[in-house]
């Protein structure tokens, strides 16, 4: 499906067209069961936590949100936009979902907007967001940002975000590869935020969900230091604990550089 400009509500509407009526039967909801598990730590090189995670299983919703590092109140912005999701309350229908979920994440920013504005001139409250919401038998990937959303299914291992930065935009110009990428010196630069502007930009996705599908949720500090395909050798292990707990030690034994939080959910059968 080729969404690219599509708006987030575009993109819903061509998902409601294109199912049929029975597929969006309430009672597909029951047939699949999730776990997760999810973790953040501070790193060893950053002083504080301007990551913040949201697993809030029993709703379908998870979230990674990665204050902007060098700014003021990164972690006031994390845990902004970590604040208007908790207490998500989820109604059976799939666009009542998606909406809700539009509508907190704008009114994230513009908590940010005010607090950063009441803080005086040139002070910026910025996070990136990474949510993934399970409405069997969909779920969708909605973000702001450089943080990702990763699926392994089978032996296939997808990035179903495509990254707010700098360096996505020069990947997708084709001025520089996806491993210049990776070394480039601008690597932080992130193109949307929440709390930068009055207007958001959210980007959506989704995909159908087939059972033993396994998601990672990340901040940058996890993939700046493990490879993608690392990444999909963990999220294979039986353990979804293990794969977290794995993964952060992973990169804690590459140097830690940055704040790195990880949430990985995992779909099983009844
Ligand atoms: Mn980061």
């Amino acid at each position: 499906m080729n969404l690219v400009n599509a708006t987030p509500a575009d993109k819903l509407n061509n998902l409601l067209s294109a199912v049929s009526a029975p597929t969006l039967d309430p009672a597909q909801e029951q047939t699949m069961r999730w776990t997760s598990c999810a973790m953040t730590h501070t790193g060893f090189v950053r002083k504080h936590n301007e990551d913040a995670i949201l697993d809030h299983r029993e709703q379908g919703l998870w979230l990674v949100a990665d204050g902007m590092g060098g700014h003021w109140g990164g972690d006031q912005a994390s845990q902004t936009v970590i604040d208007a999701m908790a207490d998500f309350n989820r109604q059976q229908d799939l666009s009542d979902n998606v909406a809700e979920i539009e509508l907190r994440l704008k009114e994230a920013n513009r908590t940010c907007m005010r607090t950063g504005a009441q803080a005086g001139k040139k002070r910026v409250m910025g996070t990136t967001a990474a949510l993934l919401f399970a409405h069997d038998p969909f779920c969708f990937f909605i973000w702001v940002g450089d943080s990702r959303v990763y699926r392994r299914r089978g032996e296939t291992t997808e990035q179903m975000t495509h990254d707010h930065s700098l360096v996505q935009e020069l990947v997708d110009q084709g001025k520089i590869t996806k491993a210049e990428a990776e070394k480039h010196p601008s690597g932080n630069v992130i193109t949307r935020a929440v709390g930068v502007g009055h207007k958001l930009q959210i980007d959506l996705e989704f995909a159908t969900t087939e059972p033993g599908d396994t998601f990672l949720l990340c901040s940058d500090g996890l993939y700046r230091h493990v490879s993608d395909q690392e990444i999909g050798e963990h999220l294979q292990l039986p353990n979804i604990n293990d794969a977290a707990s794995r993964l952060l030690a992973l990169a804690l034994s590459r140097g830690g550089s940055d704040n790195i939080s990880i949430v990985v959910t995992r779909t099983q059968n009844h």
